[in-house]
């Protein structure tokens, strides 16, 4: 059972990774539009917004689906050792099959709706199809740990935290997904077939985004979990606190869908009520990632001291940053000091007022790339690259070069971030083809003012790409490198210095409870504004 399931874990870490190439190059393109050195619709074959489509789909739904997947298989196999091979694989196909018509829509049907597909623009069958089956098929994923979970809760009281997190994570991601499938099943798909004339863009909006945040969160609790229990374990310290990590993990479960109309702030049709309302969720679902924060804190902390240091922050400068050995340690270290800004951000963006100025600004995309493109996306990097070796049994190839890759990533995301955000504050759009218009000096839009923040972004953009393709080089090194050892399944993690034994915390009944209590409370006025402001 071992071999077929590193042979599946090794495709649905590299697959995912080979496509990247794609998600980064289009990455790289979009910072050349918005600085205007390409002034074109269109460059190599593929226009703007079907590049832009590609780098979201890549980079935020492939890659994250495929990781949270893989990473669930490890967990699950290593902790609770049983799964079920055969669904398994059918749960793999059906996502390859599902990202195969999803490339196939977007680079040969030229389908152009971005990642996050709102109508009136309307994609080909083929890209609904397949985001359903990709979906479906982390759905039967999870499907195949509930009964490894059940059997062995039988004989255990208390649950890992890694399977904790992980049932988290797809807890919210199969209750996040079922707005999302109703959209594309019953609005999206058969005005794609021609079924229906017209569909209710409101609606579709509503229910998209209350997928569309918590979708989020689905990218950041596999990356919670291997920090609770990869980085203790690399430093040599223990997780501060497991209850700290598994009460944080459960008010996710409760806070992270009932707050999408964050993202409609600026739609009609929704009354100011609600929206304020879900505004103040949206701080609440702040709480569990401050929670988080300081428990890492207490646990670099532990780690500086034992290594000897002194004085109130003497622990910072006795981590092991630059040990080529330990370089998850600077992947993880990277991505947390990103996510400080990623997450003051996101609450500027949440505070109902203050997001009038920066919605639909180049704002928002920085805030992004310093949380799913910081945070997570290093924690994919960094966790894909350690799941390889070890079912390979190789060693990390070009060290020197591996460890540079975080910290560039880190520097090249902070300065784009920066532009993109100064930028956003001063107007600059988000999603638009700048080397046709503001960027553009033979455009009547050309926006002179605007250029030293696009400039800015672009420098940031280049350096995250020199990042990626050192990372190429060293995974695609090492996945073809001679094993050492014979390759195997495992997490290698640390004790918690204080383990929780409260019932509640190795259960999700009551907060699956309160999380069905409050999506309910917090949507019901919702949707009745929404009909009562379509007509129906
Ligand atoms: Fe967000 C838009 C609000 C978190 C991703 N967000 C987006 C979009 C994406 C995204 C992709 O309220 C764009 C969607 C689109 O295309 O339109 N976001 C928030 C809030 C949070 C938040 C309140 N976002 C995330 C995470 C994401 C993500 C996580 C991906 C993984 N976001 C918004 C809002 C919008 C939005 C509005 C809509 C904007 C608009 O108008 O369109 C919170 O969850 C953030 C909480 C985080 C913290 C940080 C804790 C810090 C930690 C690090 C500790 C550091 C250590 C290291 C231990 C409170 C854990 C110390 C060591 C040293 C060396 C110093």
């Amino acid at each position: 059972m071992e071999k077929t399931l590193k042979k599946l874990i090794f495709w649905e870490i590299t697959i995912p990774i080979i496509l990247l190439i794609l998600g980064i190059y289009h990455g790289l393109m979009q910072v050349l539009y918005r600085a205007g050195i390409i002034k074109a619709a269109e460059f190599l074959g593929l226009n703007y917004y079907q590049g832009l489509t590609a780098h979201g789909v890549i980079n935020a739904i492939a890659l994250t689906t495929f990781f949270g997947v893989a990473f669930g298989n490890v967990i699950i196999y290593h902790y609770l050792k049983k799964l079920n091979m055969k669904i398994a694989w059918l749960s793999f196909w059906l996502m390859v099959i599902g990202t195969l018509l999803v490339a196939i829509s977007i680079l040969i049907q030229k389908t152009d709706v971005l990642y996050t597909f709102y109508p009136p623009l309307i994609a080909p069958p083929t890209f609904y199809i397949g985001a359903v089956l990709l979906v479906v098929g982390s759905w039967i994923a999870f499907f195949n740990w509930i009964p490894a979970y059940l059997s062995y809760k039988k004989e255990n009281q208390k649950t890992p935290i890694a399977v904790y997190g992980i049932f988290t994570t797809f807890i919210i991601w199969f209750l996040c997904t079922i707005p999302v499938a109703i959209e594309i099943l019953f609005m999206l798909l058969p005005k794609s077939l021609g079924l229906v004339s017209d569909i209710n863009n409101l609606l579709a909006r509503t229910l998209f985004w209350m997928f569309g945040h918590a979708l989020v969160y689905f990218w950041l609790l596999p990356i919670y979990v291997a920090l609770y229990t990869l980085l203790p374990k690399v430093i040599n310290s223990k997780l501060f606190s497991d209850t700290f990590a598994r009460i944080s993990l459960a008010l996710f479960i409760i806070f992270s869908i009932p707050i999408g109309v964050h993202h409609q702030y600026a739609d009609p049709g929704i009354g100011k009520d609600w929206k304020l309302i879900q505004g103040f969720l949206t701080f609440m679902v702040a709480i569990p990632s401050f929670i988080t924060a300081f428990t890492l804190c207490a646990t670099l902390e532990y780690a500086g001291r034992k290594n000897g240091a002194n004085g109130l922050f003497g622990w910072l400068f006795k981590l092991p940053y630059f040990d080529k050995e330990k370089w998850l340690f600077a992947y993880f270290i990277s991505g947390l000091f990103a996510f400080i800004f990623g997450g003051i951000t996101g609450i500027v963006n949440a505070s109902y007022n203050v997001n009038l100025i920066v919605h639909n600004t180049s704002y928002v995309p920085g805030h992004l790339h310093l949380t799913v493109g910081g945070l997570v996306f290093l924690g994919i990097l960094a966790v894909s690259l350690y799941l390889i070796s070890k079912i390979k049994g190789v060693d990390i190839k070009f060290k020197t070069l591996n460890l540079s890759v975080p910290y560039l990533w880190l520097i090249g995301s902070l300065i784009f971030g920066f532009g993109m955000m100064v930028g956003g504050v001063l107007g600059i759009p988000r999603r638009t083809n700048m080397g046709l218009t503001y960027s553009n000096p033979d455009s009547i839009l050309y926006n002179p003012d605007w250029m030293i923040w696009n400039y800015i972004s672009m420098i940031g953009g280049i350096i995250m790409s020199i990042s990626m393709v050192f990372y190429f080089i060293v995974f695609f090194a090492t996945i073809l490198s001679k094993p050492k050892t014979e390759g195997k399944i495992e997490i290698e993690d640390a004790q918690a210095l204080e383990e929780s034994n409260s019932k509640i915390l190795h259960e999700f009944k009551l907060w699956l409870f309160l999380a069905i209590i409050l999506i309910i409370l917090a949507y019901t006025f919702v949707y009745y504004d929404v009909f009562r402001a379509t007509g129906g």
